[in-house]
């Protein structure tokens, strides 16, 4: 008999040179043993080099997209990634609530649901409207089994500057004030923040209990990281799709997103991706 995988799905921009945003998520999912279904919410004009324009989707056919799919196959963990704007984070947020994905939808406890909350590009193009970002911090974070914000968008969101574990517990803390169940603090642009050195990329997961979990692995010094974030939190995504535990999809995110970074490869004059490998 044939057996069909878990559904994961992505809601989030394409990325014309295949680095990032869904093309990343989707070869994080195949990798990962589960089916990968979209809704797309913008679409960028990108290569290695940068962001040279985004076009996003009418809202109704982003939450057509996500109702489609959810009302056919299913769909057993969900996750976003660029989200661009106010109006299409409230239809994300409208078509979640209705199909069951999330905290506190409509089909009582819901689907598990990663919010990353992507603002901006590795070359620092805005991916999210200015004035979207209250929406992300009140509608999105409640209903997120799991945020796995950069140290960036923890400092948009939290108005925390992380610089050491002691900021980071301060940074978990005021997200988990905002409303989110967990939160994955992720360490990996610390060397770039403080400028020390760092051996190691510490992630922390947060839970709103007061259970913390340290997730170490050796830094590897790689220009070619683009998709690197996309691809953690795809891989997370499936993990919980297969049924892990928070705590184990994580690990397997980890896992996977160190050996992604290891692989990585040149293309183009500019970044190039992460190489998914299968797990
Ligand atoms: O990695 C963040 C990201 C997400 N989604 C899209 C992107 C990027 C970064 O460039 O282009 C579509």
């Amino acid at each position: 008999m044939t057996t069909s995988p878990p559904v994961a799905l992505t809601i989030a921009g394409t990325d014309s040179g295949g680095g990032a945003g869904v093309t990343a998520d989707i070869r994080a999912f195949a990798a990962c043993g589960v089916h990968g279904s979209v809704a797309v919410t913008a679409v960028t004009v990108q290569n290695s080099l940068g962001v040279s324009g985004v076009h996003e989707v009418p809202p109704d056919v982003v939450a057509a997209q996500i109702r489609t799919v959810a009302g056919d196959m299913g769909v057993d963990a969900a996750k976003t990634g660029m989200l661009a704007s106010r109006e299409i984070i409230d239809a994300v947020v409208g078509a979640c609530d209705a199909v069951g994905i999330g905290r506190g939808s409509a089909v009582g406890e819901g689907v598990p649901f990663v919010v990353d909350p992507v603002a901006a590009s590795m070359s620092g193009s805005p991916l999210l409207a200015e004035d979207a970002l209250d929406a992300i911090r009140t509608e999105l974070l409640p209903r997120a089994t799991l945020i796995t914000p950069n140290l960036d968008e923890i400092a948009l969101l939290a108005e925390v500057k992380v610089v050491d574990e002691a900021s980071a517990h301060e940074a978990a803390a005021a997200l988990h004030a905002l409303g989110a169940a967990a939160v994955l603090v992720k360490g990996g642009h610390l060397e770039a923040t403080t400028g020390r050195p760092q051996p190691e990329c510490v992630d922390l997961l947060s839970l709103a209990s007061g259970e913390v979990h340290e997730f170490r692995s050796p830094r590897l010094d790689r220009p070619h990281t683009h998709g690197g974030g996309d691809t953690l939190a795809s891989a997370i995504t499936a993990g919980l799709a297969r049924g892990m535990s928070l705590v184990d999809a994580v690990a397997l995110g980890k896992e996977f997103i160190t050996r992604a970074v290891e692989h990585s490869y040149p293309l183009g004059a500019g970044h190039g991706p992460v190489r998914a490998m299968p797990m």
